[in-house]
């Protein structure tokens, strides 16, 4: 499950699924701990942990793709791309990861606590995607959210792609 190859039309790839969010069964508001070792259910929603999120974005290039759906249904692919040898993701535009127990954000609050989730939050977010799993129309900007969306996400999958 974590290591898919995708064959798509320009080229064959493989990448590394380090988050999935499907369903709201398993609670992403957790610990620095938690965040560090990786939570979840593989078959569900999970993180993968930031430790092995930095074992494999630590060393050469990579991409961050995230793919998501909003509940209408809208589906919109995101990539960010990260040339840098020695960048990890969780460290990813110099935000660094917070946790409700652990703030390494910029604002005078904990984004994590304000915000429900764990996430390289700075003052505080453009994407939140750690955050509550909320129903449609929640209005709620605990919830999923990348700033392109009106509305909370109901499905995220973040993936890591190598470069060769
Ligand atoms: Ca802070």
């Amino acid at each position: 499950m974590i290591r898919n190859c995708h064959k798509n039309q320009e080229a064959n790839y493989c990448t590394m699924v380090i988050q999935s969010r499907q369903d709201g069964s398993v609670n992403f508001y957790r610990n620095w701990k938690e965040y560090k070792k990786g939570f979840g259910n593989l078959n569900t929603e999970f993180w993968l942990g930031n430790e092995q999120i930095n074992r494999i974005t630590s060393n050469g290039s990579f991409e961050l793709l995230v793919e998501m759906t909003d509940h209408l249904d809208v589906t919109k692919f995101a990539k960010y791309s990260q040339s840098h040898i020695g960048d990890r993701l969780t460290q990813h535009n110099d935000y660094q990861f917070s946790t409700d127990d652990i703030d390494n954000d910029v604002w005078v609050g904990n984004c994590a606590v304000t915000y429900k989730g764990g996430w390289w939050y700075n003052s505080c977010y453009d994407s939140n995607l750690n955050g509550l799993y909320l129903t449609p129309g929640a209005n709620d900007n605990r919830g999923i959210n990348l700033n392109t969306f009106d509305e909370c996400l109901k499905t995220t999958v973040m993936m890591v792609k190598r470069a060769p």
